[in-house]
């Protein structure tokens, strides 16, 4: 179901906006699907397809070939003899089309990692391509990006079968790697180890349409072929620089499952698109987009796009980033080659993009591991956030006014619930205006975050991109005569549209000084009445704007440098998302860490905080969805990601929220959140006995804080996801591959939520490897490889804890996050089948840069051979700062050792620190199987190192 938009009632098949309360209350309205193109309405892919039709049939012979597999079209693009040539650590060929003879110059870029980069584009434009993505999405600048290339190339010229191909070879310290290239027909085939991985062009779809003088309009006449005009409703894409897209196949060799290329409502294992009976009839969409109360199971663009696709098998991961911020549409295929022992899987995939440059990036991981680093090394892993962020957050549109705001907090408190952060929806604004308040409902800001501040929790507020046209608003006043707004489409004036205040303009943040000037007005003088203690939500920053071709704005608008919204749209909502960030950054010395979420998403908005899955429902079916798109935002490097708990549109049940509930906790951003018309959702207003499993789930949030911050540290120091998908931590494990039902949290934490409204229907877990797994709460083991068969009440949850793991704990219950900063540690222990465990703690003061310079205590403990050891983890920095740290924590100790599965039986603890030595007399506590054994107060001090022996 798509229910349509309030702001997109379609009267007379003209838009009309209209924000009355009593529109925004009709959420189930006719489906909309004709408001959002199919491909029947887009045009440069309807070339491409086409294109691939001419010559499949050009060449039936080829075509029909080898039934079974994906028709192999006869490519008419060749390599020109010698013009290839090895310079440095790049590949240069020219390539052209047999009749148009436009020549392509291919780069084939080697990195020291193994990963390499292919870039195509004409070797002599008629106009630059747009090329600055990479300025914006790459780690580095210009020359000085974040990777190494390779050394020591080879470039082997050979004739095989007739056919002149170019290889490449190289190694680094962990693999071999080469790559070939075939000149008739231009095809790349990259192998590790002598194993090819990835085909670029094998299937002969690869087409770049040069850019061309204009014809004369009669010879345009209609142009169905939409190269510079073409309409969707009542809207024309007139193109002033014709057609410049390219597509091109990209086969995944000896794979049968790829997933990422996030944002779709879709399963984790992505479906073919050629096929609607076990998959989609059309291509995943890439182009960010408002779709409030999006379809399930459809490949449809939302509001946020990754162009990074993984492929997965037993023995190999590898992934395939797309660098470009255009339109961009995703097939996939999959076929069965017939291979010497038996049929050899692949997945083909096909992208096709509108404009700018062909630039992607090829990584042959192949551990997990691996490939995060080779894709972290380009777009830089997430970055450690504020700590509060990861605490929950009470969201809904709107808190009505102060009092309101200052009421749910006092019953927060009144019920013993914690929450970190309040938040400010639309409303609170005066007119609209972002960086003002309604003094008429918040007569006092300041004053309401001083309370809240006071009792741990902080206040987010909401800063859409659309800026009134107003000339008494200083902002737009400012934007306005600065020239920082996006243009129409002759850059003559201001592209106009409507949003929330109505006219409205959008700010340009290509425009380095515009984007300069807006992250200034996040500053304390410029956002009167807001505190160091306010952050930030960014909405609307597809950019969603009313009454424009799919509720975005025209592809033909203007931005700085002339380029055109259709070469950067992707771009836009990470661009507002940057500029607030180093707003926020800036607007405190010494820098504090900012929070702000953002919508709108592309690959680099990891570096500046956190997204969500935008307008989603109260319906068991959304929330299945949440579990498969947090996943896939984490496998496409955008961490810090959560859905709105209970759902956006409608009231859910109180089941319902509680599953809900149950699941936000172990997604890495955490926060409820409802439209305006929905009923209130605090958690007393239920009753019992929902408060109290309410209460109980966000409580498990906060005592596991530890733990997800120590995962966040990790992620920023490999880039590995936070929450991952079943065979990312069992990778040869061939039934995980396409589970979404269950995660890892982290590589120790298995979580089977409850996603059935059907609360007696059992869940299955699949209790995978060779290790033993623990329940969480009632520490009742089970031996894997098994399945079993759970049926929960609504007060239990399936989360299970992988033997061999050590998890740290606070158990103490508080307010929010600030008010545990010098609280004891509980450690678990679940111990592996051989009697070993591990783990690690990271702690900082959750705010400041200082843990850079090494103010910051990072643990390993280690369990073998009965002994508990704590020893620093050799990130540790021995600095002034680390020692002021250490200082500042020098009370804050373990409270508890909870030893679960221990087959020996010991009584006593030696504890060792410090050159003293004492012990403990053990207690027992009875499990299904194995026992449990409780250190109490070993009060072995965060900071030490330690060791406690069990005898
Ligand atoms: O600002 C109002 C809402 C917001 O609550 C929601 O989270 C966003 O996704 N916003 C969209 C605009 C209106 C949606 C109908």
């Amino acid at each position: 179901m798509i229910i349509k938009s309030p702001f997109h009632t379609r009267v007379n098949g003209l838009f009309h906006t209209a924000i009355s309360a009593v529109l925004l209350s009709q959420v189930a309205q006719a489906a909309p699907s004709d408001d959002f193109k199919t491909t029947e309405n887009i045009a440069f892919y309807l070339r491409h397809q086409a294109f691939t039709e001419t010559i499949l049939q050009a060449d039936p012979a080829l075509s029909q070939e080898n039934s079974g597999e994906m028709p192999h079209a006869a490519s008419p693009y060749t390599v020109v003899s010698d013009s290839v040539y090895l310079n440095g650590h790049t590949l240069v060929a020219t390539v052209q089309h047999d009749s148009t003879k436009v020549p392509l110059r291919v780069e084939v870029i080697f990195l020291k990692n193994g990963t390499v980069r292919v870039r195509a584009q004409e070797e002599n434009p008629l106009l630059p391509r747009y090329d600055d993505t990479q300025k914006y999405v790459l780690r580095g600048e210009g020359n000085n990006l974040g990777y190494a290339l390779a050394s020591d190339l080879k470039h082997y010229r050979e004739l095989v079968d007739g056919v002149k191909v170019h290889t490449v070879r190289y190694t680094n310290e962990h693999s071999a790697f080469s790559v070939r290239i075939t000149e008739d027909p231009w095809s790349l085939t990259y192998l590790e180890n002598n194993k090819p991985i990835i085909e670029l062009n094998s299937k002969g779809r690869f087409h770049l349409e040069h850019l061309r003088p204009k014809p004369d309009p009669e010879t345009i006449g209609d142009d169905v072929s939409g190269e510079w005009k073409e309409t969707f409703l009542p809207f024309t894409d007139s193109k002033t620089r014709g057609p410049e897209s390219f597509g091109m196949d990209i086969n995944f060799i000896g794979f049968e499952h790829v997933y990422g290329i996030p944002g779709h409502a879709t399963p984790l294992s992505l479906k073919t698109t050629n096929n609607e009976k076990d998959g989609y009839n059309m291509p995943y969409r890439l182009w960010n987009l408002d779709v409030f109360g999006y379809e399930l199971d459809d490949p449809i663009s939302l509001y946020g796009s990754i162009p990074f696709m993984v492929a997965h098998n037993i023995d190999t991961t590898v992934g395939v980033f797309w660098l470009n911020a255009a339109e961009t549409l995703v097939d996939i295929t999959r076929e069965k080659r017939s291979n010497v022992d038996n049929d050899l899987p692949v997945v083909n995939t096909h992208w096709v993009s509108e404009a700018g440059v062909m630039d992607v990036f090829l990584m042959p991981g192949p551990s997990v591991a691996d490939l995060y680093r080779q894709y972290t090394s380009l777009i830089e892993p997430t970055p450690l956030p504020r700590e509060f962020a990861l605490g929950y957050h009470m969201c809904r549109w709107s808190y009505l006014d102060q009092e309101d705001v200052l009421t749910v907090s006092e019953k927060m408190h009144e019920h013993d619930i914690p929450y970190d952060a309040i938040w400010l929806d639309i409303d609170y604004t005066d007119g609209m205006r972002y960086f003002t308040w309604d003094y008429s409902k918040f007569p006092d800001p300041v004053a309401m975050q001083k309370q809240l501040a006071h009792d741990g929790h902080k206040l987010v507020t909401i800063i859409d991109p659309h800026v009134k046209r107003d000339s008494s608003y200083r902002v737009w006043k400012e934007g306005n005569e600065n020239g920082y707004f996006i243009k129409n489409n002759t850059s003559t004036k201001n592209y106009d549209g409507w949003c929330w205040p109505k006219e409205s303009n959008w700010v340009d943040y290509l425009n380095p000084e515009a984007s300069k000037w807006y992250s200034k007005q996040y500053h304390l003088d410029k956002y009167l009445d807001s505190t160091a203690d306010l952050f930030i939500w960014n909405d609307m920053n597809e950019p969603s704007i009313f009454r424009m071709p799919e509720g975005t704005a025209e592809k033909n608008t203007k931005h700085y440098g002339d380029w055109e919204h259709r070469q950067v749209h992707n771009l836009y909502g990470m661009l507002n998302h940057r500029a607030t960030f180093e707003g926020m950054l800036t607007r405190e010395s010494p820098r504090k860490r900012p929070f702000i979420l953002s919508r709108s998403y592309f690959a680099g908005s990891q570096r500046y905080g956190a997204i969500w899955t935008g307008d989603n429902i109260a319906d068991w079916g959304y929330m299945r969805a949440a579990v498969q798109m947090v996943l896939s935002n984490n496998i496409a490097g955008m961490h810090f990601s959560g859905a709105d708990v209970g759902g956006f549109v409608g009231n859910p049940e109180p089941e319902l929220l509680i599953r809900w509930y149950q699941l936000g906790i172990w997604h890495p951003f955490f926060r409820t959140h409802s439209k305006k018309d929905t009923k209130r959702r605090e958690p007393w207003l239920f009753g019992e006995p929902y408060l109290s499993i309410m209460r109980k789930a966000i409580c498990e949030r906060y005592r596991m804080l530890p733990y997800w911050y120590t995962l966040f540290r990790e992620a920023s120091l490999t880039g590995m996801p936070i929450v991952r998908p079943m065979w990312m931590e069992f990778p040869k494990d061939l039934d995980l591959f396409a589970k979404e039902n269950t995660f890892m949290v982290g590589s120790s934490i298995m979580v089977a939520p409850s996603l059935d409204s059907d609360l007696t229907k059992p869940i299955d877990v699949t209790f995978p490897s060779q290790e033993n797994w623990y329940n969480m709460y009632t520490h009742a083991s089970y031996f894997a490889p098994i399945k079993r068969r759970f049926v929960t009440d609504l007060a239990q949850t399936l989360v299970y804890v992988r033997g061999g793991s050590i998890i740290p704990t606070r158990e103490r219950q508080r307010r929010s996050s600030a008010f545990m900063k010098q609280d004891p540690f509980t450690l678990y222990v679940y111990v592996s089948r051989n009697d070993t465990a591990s783990g690690k703690l990271y702690i900082d003061d959750g705010e400041s840069y200082d843990y850079e310079k090494g103010a910051f205590i990072e643990r390993e403990f280690v369990y073998a051979e009965d002994k508990l050891i704590s020893r620093s983890s050799p990130f540790t920095m021995e600095s002034a700062e680390h020692k002021a740290f250490l200082d500042k924590m020098n009370n804050v100790c373990i409270e508890r050792v909870v030893m679960i599965g221990l087959t020996s039986q010991p009584t006593v603890a030696i504890i060792r620190e410090n050159g003293a030595e004492r012990e403990i007399l053990l207690e027992y506590g009875n499990c299904r199987t194995g026992s449990k054994c409780v250190i109490r107060d070993p009060t072995v001090c965060i900071g030490n190192d330690w060791e406690i022996a069990l005898n």
